[in-house]
């Protein structure tokens, strides 16, 4: 049974009036969505809207379970508590993280709800598999109301150093919430080492090698590098019909000599401003120029009723104009900038599309996008500038990794990743499609899965 915040589809109202179900944005669904599918289980997670308790529904193989939140939970406990204090606190304070009591008092009620639902739902000995910063008190919860439960968490996001994490003013419950877990699992060795040593230092815990005792049992922490369906992704992006998508993308943006690619969330942590200013620096100083030289960028929406992502939006909006402004033509802008959320065939169109992919997060769990982009350039094209500070460049080692706080870093990598010969790029490329090949999703979850069993047997 998987435990998440969102269900992996989102109710949508068409404009005649009509509801139905559609598969939503986001990491955590991407990943997870390909493995359930492969099995059988249940999934518990809220519905993307404010309202009272929907029935449970089978949904292309999965049985979804329904978590109802109202209005105030979802500023609360959503909106508040999980990205306005946890977010920023566990992406190294990128803004500045808000407490309130109230916010905790609702994180607490919600996460006492999925535990019970989980609790209901979960058969004799099942395994559940709690995912995410906004259901840390979960495995705890479930625990004392389920202990035949085998409990596995995964924080998707990065677990931040301790100096940082004991800014929290629950930073003890959260602790205790997460050790209900056998097995916590991280997207860095890093963010299992802070878990371990806050363990010993705030609650004063045992630890041997990788696991602390608690409460008469082990508690396990380890790194688990989440990754994508690289087959499934490949395939799609070498289809006549992506490919043939991708030549025309090209020619609707002119034929533009060289192609520069982002794609995130509309988030503080991408580092979105850090490539526009950029790229409008080399504009600047006629290391390229416009048309010839293009940026798209994708900002899927999100979060947006948030002060912090409606104000960051408003910057990027305004330095796009003025990059435009000051750079592009009638007909040629410099910066193709979309804000919208887009079919999985454009997006790998695009990929494919692009001669340089920039990823520049200040800080980031692993990134996916990342890993798409590669598993999307069968053709060995395309070059990656990679954010130092994201989970994924631990393993795509031949890309242009970064610092993002280094401007001056990333022009140059952009001026390099442009330049590059192709016989170089590719065999950059092929040595990063190697790896992701090898540690794809199923390796994940896979070994997520053997880590639990050994820890509890
Ligand atoms: C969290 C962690 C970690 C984006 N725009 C569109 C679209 N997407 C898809 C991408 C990718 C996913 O959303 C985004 O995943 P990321 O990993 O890049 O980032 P987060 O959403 O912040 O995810 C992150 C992840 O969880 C998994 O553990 O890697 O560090 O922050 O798959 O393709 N998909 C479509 N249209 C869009 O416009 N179809």
């Amino acid at each position: 049974m998987i435990v998440a915040n969102r269900l992996p589809v989102d109710q949508v109202t068409d404009p005649d009036g009509s509801t139905r179900w559609q598969r939503s944005p986001g990491g955590l669904v991407t990943a997870l969505e390909p493995f359930m599918r492969q099995r059988t289980g249940a999934w518990l997670g809220w519905s993307g809207a404010a309202g009272g308790a929907a029935p449970q529904f089978d949904h292309e193989g999965l049985h979804l379970v329904p978590i109802p939140l109202s209005a105030e939970e979802i500023d609360r406990y959503y909106e508040g508590f999980s990205n306005a204090s946890l977010w920023p606190l566990y992406h190294d304070v990128v803004q500045r993280p808000e407490f309130h009591r109230s916010w905790w008092d609702s994180y607490l009620q919600v996460n006492e709800r999925f535990a019970a639902a989980a609790a209901d739902v979960a058969a004799e000995g099942a395994t559940v598999w709690v995912h995410d910063y906004q259901l840390q008190l979960v495995p705890a919860m479930l625990r004392k109301a389920r202990p035949d439960l085998r409990i596995g968490f995964f924080l998707h996001i990065p677990f931040p150093p301790m100096e940082l994490f004991m800014q929290l003013p629950w930073r003890r419950q959260i602790m205790t919430g997460l050790l209900g877990a056998d097995l916590v699992g991280f997207q860095r060795p890093m963010g299992a080492q802070n878990f371990l040593l806050i363990a010993r230092r705030l609650l004063g815990l045992r630890s041997s090698g990788s696991s602390v005792q608690h409460d008469g049992r082990g508690v396990h922490a380890s790194a688990f590098p989440i990754s994508i369906d690289i087959k499934a992704f490949d395939e799609l992006a070498s289809s006549p019909e992506v490919v043939e998508r991708a030549a025309q993308i090209r020619r609707e943006l002119g034929e533009p000599e060289k192609i520069i690619l982002g794609v995130d969330r509309l988030d503080y942590t991408k580092g979105i401003g850090v490539r526009l200013r950029a790229f409008k620096e080399l504009l600047e100083d006629g290391s390229i120029s416009a048309p010839q030289t293009v940026l798209v960028q994708v900002a899927t929406p999100s979060r947006e009723r948030i002060d912090h992502y409606v104000t960051m939006r408003e910057e990027i909006e305004k330095t796009v104009g003025h990059i435009n402004g000051d750079y592009g033509g009638i007909g040629g802008p410099a910066v193709h900038y979309l804000h919208q959320f887009m079919p999985r065939d454009e997006l790998a169109a695009l990929y494919r599309a692009a001669d340089v992919m920039a990823v520049t997060p200040y800080r980031d769990g692993m990134n996916l996008v990342a890993k798409e982009y590669v598993a999307a350039r069968g053709d060995l094209g395309g070059t990656l500038v990679l954010s130092e500070f994201a989970g994924a460049a631990a393993e795509l080692r031949q890309a242009f990794l970064v610092n993002p706080h280094d401007i001056a870093g990333v022009k140059a990598a952009l001026r390099e990743a442009l330049e590059l010969p192709p016989a170089v790029a590719a065999r950059r490329m092929r040595a990063m499609r190697r790896t992701v090949r090898r540690y794809d999703l199923d390796h994940w979850a896979e070994s997520f899965f053997a880590a639990l069993e050994e820890q509890v047997e």
